[in-house]
């Protein structure tokens, strides 16, 4: 017989939700901010130099959540959200990016914020960067490629530090730090395809960025010695096609694009396989002496990151054109479902990432992003109040959740679970409100139309109760 081994959720379990600036403030250029590289997705670079932007584009207003943050922070307390992770849009402090003094009504917006948070009891998490920078710093300055972006950054990351340390405790220095290697305007500010860019400027544009995330491990830690300081990464882990050796290689090799980052940000030095990736394909990075103590001695507090979905890897060529989902071609599990989206749905493999990162780091772990993109249809209920039956959702989140207490059986060391997204928000890949995540509907449809209300979903109740019952009712 098996003996029951404790599953439960901690009791200070940070359950909550999970935000970004440029899918859900709108306000664009409100209060002083300047377009940034979020606005400028998916029309590619606008502003003064190339394309100037549609009369009205979904982010110019999102879900105005700059304006309404104080209702919808009321029904993420009503879930009983233990903790929001919200990001700051560095436009809204530093315009342009490189200027020396902050925009005091871009710090007095996040000051309210937080202390509309604090009234709840909802701890702030703080992803400082989070898929956008300041369009002048992409435009002038090549984003992340150019080194002096690390200042930059630094000044900004100091500047925030600062004004919330005392009512802050979790931060993410970048979010999801890997995806700049798929998606360099994204993730780096930095224009062109990734298969067009030389993998010597992409990788540059890459460590810059790891030294800016060490920068502000170290900052972080001297301002305030009990900031928790982690790092964030895109993780769908690869199964290999088949038993072939050749697979098992290639699914190794696949994940390590994603390791790599989390091995920096946790070991502190580059790992010898890309040490060999780098001399095998004549990729030259510059890197101090100051950058390499920087990385060793200021490694992360915890590991955090996304997890959605599960690829699979195959060495046949043939078979690896094929395309899945609108983020990476991959090969098909023949074994899952995808979402309308094309995103394998694998509720095993989240257990499956937290114990590989769990052996591989014996550091507390975070889920900061996990949900169902649907499509959702407005309808209305006995009451007369209008809904979404969101079954697929639940049965998303269930079985996911299920899987994050087994992980936790296996001994694996969770602080917390933020969903993705707690209430609908313009999609970062297809810049879509189409494809919603929320547990509260809002009336905004792609053509920019929509009241803008604000609906509970089905899953509302659903996740108020896990929370609740802190993971017993599932
Ligand atoms: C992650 C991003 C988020 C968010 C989420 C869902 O990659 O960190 O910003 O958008 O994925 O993705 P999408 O909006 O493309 O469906």
């Amino acid at each position: 017989m098996t003996k029951n081994i404790e599953s439960r959720f901690p009791e200070n379990f940070l359950w909550g939700g999970a935000l970004a600036a440029s899918q859900c403030e709108g306000a664009a250029l409100e209060d002083g901010k300047k377009w940034t590289t979020g606005d400028a997705m998916p029309y590619g670079v606008f502003g003064d130099v190339v394309i100037p932007p549609p009369e009205n584009y979904l982010k110019k207003e999102a879900i105005d959540f700059y304006h309404r943050y104080k209702d919808d922070v009321k029904l993420f307390a009503e879930m009983g959200f233990k903790m929001l992770r919200i990001s700051i849009s560095w436009a809204r402090i530093f315009p342009n990016g490189d200027e020396q003094e902050p925009n005091e009504k871009g710090l007095a917006f996040y000051d309210s914020l937080i202390d509309e948070l604090r009234k709840y009891g909802i701890e702030p998490m703080i992803t400082l960067v989070h898929f956008e920078i300041p369009l002048h710093l992409a435009t002038e300055y090549g984003g992340w490629t150019n080194r002096k972006m690390i200042d930059f950054y630094q000044h900004f990351v100091e500047t925030v530090y600062t004004r919330y340390k005392d009512k802050v405790t979790y931060w993410l220095t970048f979010n999801e730090i890997n995806v700049i290697l798929d998606a360099p305007f994204n993730g780096g500010g930095i224009q062109g395809k990734a298969e067009e860019i030389d993998k010597s400027v992409l990788y540059q544009a890459i460590h810059h960025q790891f030294v800016s995330s060490a920068l502000a491990t170290k900052i972080g830690h001297e301002i305030n010695p009990n900031f928790k300081i982690g790092c964030m990464v895109a993780n769908s882990p690869y199964y290999p096609l088949t038993p072939n050796p050749d697979d098992i290689l290639e699914a190794m090799n696949r994940d390590r694009e994603t390791l790599f980052f989390a091995d920096v940000h946790a070991r502190g030095k580059y790992p010898g396989y890309m040490k060999r990736y780098f001399a095998e394909n004549e990729i030259h990075i510059e890197m101090t002496e100051e950058d390499k103590e920087l990385m060793q001695k200021h490694t992360v507090d915890f590991i955090s990151f996304s997890y959605y979905m599960s690829y699979c890897a195959t060495a046949d060529e043939a078979l690896n054109i094929q395309e899945l989902g609108n983020v990476k071609s991959t090969v098909k599990n023949p074994y899952l479902k995808a979402s309308d989206w094309g995103w394998q749905i694998d509720p095993k493999g989240l257990r499956y990432a937290l114990n590989q990162f769990y052996d591989r780091y014996q550091l507390p772990l975070f889920i900061v992003e996990n949900g169902l993109g649907a499509v959702d249809e407005l309808v209305s209920d006995e009451e007369g109040s209008y809904t979404v039956i969101d079954d697929y959702r639940i049965d998303y989140l269930k079985t996911h959740l299920q899987q994050v207490s087994e992980a936790m059986k296996d001994g694996v060391e969770l602080l917390g679970y933020t969903s993705w997204g707690p209430i609908d928000m313009v999609s970062n890949s297809v810049s879509e409100m189409k494809k919603r995540y929320g547990f509260i509907y809002v009336d905004k449809h792609n053509d920019c139309s929509g009241t803008l209300e604000r609906y509970k979903k089905k899953s509302f109740n659903w996740y108020k109760e896990v929370i609740a019952s802190n993971g017993e009712s599932l």
